[in-house]
């Protein structure tokens, strides 16, 4: 039988590495998965609930393998619904391929069922390739470009396949006029800044008395370069929320989180630093860096697109983090005054005890800050953590104490919800033998995590280490929402778009084979966390979480003060918990502010 146009497509995405597609079935890719079900010795389709949890899968599958990511939905509602995780993937600068279908060339043009303007509908998502096949001699050309040009511009590329063509005879390009002649293979280059530059960011560096590092998900291979620029420079360093498994928390000098999720050390180490050296990170909230003028800084990065935008900095290096480090060491001159040094230490020991009293916080019925700093200590050396928007997102940048060896990611850039169950699911097929642990509030699991425990259902005893644990902050309460209307508009709770329904997750997990625990007693957290930990099977932990406990940002600025006694005065249904649970925050956060806090909004 003549090789059809689908097949060949799937063949040329083994060729170049591909083993795995997430993605749900449709009229309008038929003829693909036809060819799928015949490739299945050698490409695996993971069979999602819902399109979008196919494009996080795949953005996921990026982020925790390097390698690019492919879903594949069908034409009209299968591609519409792709796009929110295909945005997630081209805002985090991952690299990912939609296979999408499209009606029949033939039909095309002619307000055909499911006929949506696919190519003008994912021009921004997939801005830099999008193209329909309109020969079965170009199937070649689309598959290589797209992958290609999602390596290289590390985003989203998209195929658009009119489902007719599928099926048809594929044709190798033949050796005419107008026809193209692509090829597989691609290997990033090592691209280090000019000597010249490197010189001048030595001499910056050596002349800083205060010098603060701000890393992103782009330093993740050059860890043991940020910390040996650190220790010769007496630096402190604080990481986007993103690079947060770049460097372990535990290290004397990290100061963690920056942000509105961020600490008191990032806050502070960016107030007083003299010279900021940022590697591999797009931390958007500049009033979170140096004030303007304050401090002589340096950026390095891969994308030259993403260099000066944040600081005015004095040198803005395009180049790979690893390779451009190693080129500045041998200039640095190991600071002799680590008197710097040893106040961001002091800084980040102080801070610990507050987060550590913070969470030992009573509330009602759970603190949330108390499971996530219990379940810190109990996180398997390997495993890889995913986050949801929400509150899950504070307590994930505050109290888990990344260790080396770990993973973690979440929706950084797009922010969106639901992001953490499917990139659990994700990192359980790219690493069968890691345990993935997702932290989820319970507005996301019922938009679409929900989905993904039936998925999980599924696949769950494919995996060498089956541990797969999803913990649920059960607050009934778009909370982090709900706290941002209170502090940045002084608005009370809006019942009526912020209550969540309850849902049983625990004995759902049950239905479903897997295993499921509520937690709703303090004493229970440890013991049921350790107990989870040794199942052999998927589990939900339900934990009854105080929706009252405020996510504060490391400093409170008067203005959102305001805003937030405000609210309680125009009637919010949960006024006196919170002013009961704030306070005892309050209290726990000792550390006198240094500088005068920014308005952040
Ligand atoms: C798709 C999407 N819709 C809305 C938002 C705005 N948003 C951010 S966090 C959040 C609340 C999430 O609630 P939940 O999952 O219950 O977590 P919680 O904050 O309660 O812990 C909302 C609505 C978003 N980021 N993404
Ligand atoms: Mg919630």
């Amino acid at each position: 039988m003549a090789k059809l146009v689908s097949d060949f497509l799937i063949e040329r995405l083994s060729e170049w590495g591909i083993t795995r597609i997430f993605g749900f079935p449709g009229d309008g890719i038929n003829g693909l998965l036809g060819a799928l079900n015949r490739a299945k010795e050698t490409m695996d389709f993971v069979q999602v609930r819902h399109e979008e949890n196919a494009a996080f899968m795949a953005c996921a599958h990026a982020k925790f393998t390097g390698e690019v990511g492919i879903c594949m939905a069908t034409s009209g509602p299968g591609a519409i619904h792709l796009l929110n995780g295909l945005y997630d993937a081209k805002l985090d600068h991952q690299p990912v391929v939609a296979i999408v279908g499209q009606s029949a060339t033939t039909a095309m043009g002619g307000s055909f069922q499911q006929e949506v303007d696919l190519n003008s509908l994912y021009k921004d998502v997939a801005h830099e390739y999008v193209h329909t096949l309109m020969d079965p001699s170009q199937t070649r050309t689309l598959v290589d470009r797209a992958i290609r040009i999602a390596k290289v511009e590390r985003t989203v590329t998209c195929i658009i396949v009119p489902n007719n063509l599928q099926d048809e005879k594929y044709e190798e390009p033949a050796r005419v006029h107008n026809s193209i002649h692509t090829s597989l293979h691609f290997a990033y280059p090592q691209i280090v800044p000019a000597k010249s530059d490197i010189q001048k960011a030595a001499a910056i560096l050596n002349e800083g008395k205060k010098v603060a590092m701000l890393v992103g998900a782009g330093a993740y291979d050059a860890a043991d370069e940020v910390m040996q620029v650190a220790e010769l420079l007496g630096a402190g360093v604080a990481k986007a929320l993103l690079g947060k498994d770049v460097l372990p928390d535990g290290l004397s000098y990290v100061t963690g989180a920056i942000g509105l999720l961020g600490t008191k050390p990032s806050w502070d180490l960016m107030m007083d630093c003299d010279t900021l050296l940022m590697v591999g990170s797009s931390f958007p909230y500049s009033e979170f860096l140096p004030k303007e003028g304050q401090a002589r800084g340096i950026q390095i990065d891969i994308n030259g697109k993403m260099l000066g935008l944040r600081y005015p900095m004095e040198l803005n290096l395009q180049g790979d983090s690893k390779e451009s480090l190693k080129a500045l060491i041998p200039l640095l001159k190991r600071k002799e005054d680590r008197s710097w040094r040893e106040e961001i230490e002091k800084n980040i020991e102080e801070w610990w005890k507050v987060i550590e009293a913070r969470a030992m916080n009573s509330a009602d019925p759970i603190n949330p800050e108390r499971v996530f700093w219990e379940l810190s200590k109990l996180l398997p050396d390997n495993c890889i953590l995913s986050s949801d928007s929400g509150t899950s997102a504070d307590w994930f940048a505050r109290d888990i104490k990344i260790r080396k060896g770990m993973r973690a990611s979440l929706s950084g850039n797009l922010a969106t919800m639901c992001p953490g169950v499917p990139y659990a699911i994700s990192a359980k097929f790219a690493h069968p033998d890691k345990m993935s642990i997702a932290l989820v509030g319970d507005g996301a699991m019922q938009m679409l995590g929900n989905n993904g425990v039936i998925t999980i259902s599924k696949y769950w005893k494919r995996w060498s280490d089956p541990r797969l644990m999803i913990v649920v902050l059960n607050n009934r309460d778009l909370n982090q929402v709900t706290w941002e209307q209170r502090v940045m508009e002084g608005n009370p709770k809006f019942e009526a778009s912020q209550d969540v329904p309850d849902f049983p997750y625990a004995e759902y997990a049950k239905m479903l084979g897997l295993d499921g625990i509520k937690i709703d007693k303090e004493e229970d957290i440890v013991p049921s966390l350790e107990y989870a930990f040794k199942l052999n099977r998927p589990v939900i932990i339900d934990v009854y979480t105080d929706p009252s406990v405020p996510p504060l940002p490391p400093h409170i600025s008067f203005k959102q003060a305001k805003n937030f006694m405000f609210s309680m005065t125009k009637g919010d249904p949960d006024a006196w918990d919170m002013i009961k649970q704030s306070w005892k925050d309050v209290i726990e956060n000792f550390i006198p502010h240094k500088n005068e806090p920014v308005e952040t909004k």
